[in-house]
């Protein structure tokens, strides 16, 4: 993956991010099918601290401090520490929007970074620049997974007492029938009686 390719995917994806958090309800942009789970609205803004403190410094400090360690993170800790599901959707899709132009502004200027160099890390492994930069691409799909997956989650509910079951099977993420008394028993353990 060159840079040009890096910078382009990154682009398409904020685009396909914005296209799957937008357009929901406060409601739906909150919900979250389980405990464990992260709602869109957790989503968006992990998306949105990830970009500014984690893929973009980390990247930097690759390409031009390799013998410093980027500051630590806490990305799991911060969803509660900084009430992510308190925040106003419109807003932190905005944030996120505007933090990944900053970081596409930020990589065209980086003319030629190589990508290849070798950075020894503290605990003795070969890192590469151009490792962080596909993780940072790959990060975004697997958030857009987690985002489809909460959208698939949400329908099954609000199809109610309807089934969606004629478009197909769901690996990994769905519900299960109960024949009778009909049932519908989300993965979240909810139940509802169907037609
Ligand atoms: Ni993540």
């Amino acid at each position: 993956m060159t840079l040009d390719e890096m910078i382009a995917q990154l682009a398409i994806q904020a685009g396909r991010i914005r296209a799957l958090a937008e357009g929901v309800s406060d409601e739906q942009a909150r919900w979250k099918p389980d405990a464990e789970s992260w709602s869109i609205l957790e989503v968006v803004n992990h998306l949105y601290d990830e970009e500014r403190e984690d893929f973009r410094p980390r990247l930097d400090y690759l390409l031009h401090r390799p013998d410093e360690q980027a500051p630590p993170i806490d990305p799991q800790g911060w969803v509660t520490a900084r009430q992510y599901n308190q925040r106003d959707p419109a807003e932190s899709l905005d944030n996120f929007l505007a933090e990944r132009q900053r970081s596409l502004d930020w990589l065209r200027g980086l003319g030629a970074p190589d990508f290849a160099a070798e950075v020894i890390m503290p605990w003795g492994a070969v890192y590469h620049p151009g490792d962080m930069a596909a993780a940072w691409v790959a990060h975004d799909i697997l958030h857009l997974r987690q985002l489809v997956e909460l959208h698939w989650a949400w329908t099954q509910r609000a199809v109610v007492p309807f089934l969606g079951e004629y478009a197909g099977a769901w690996y990994g993420a769905g519900w299960r029938l109960m024949r009778w008394p009909r049932r519908l028993t989300l993965d979240s353990g909810e139940s509802y009686p169907v037609l």
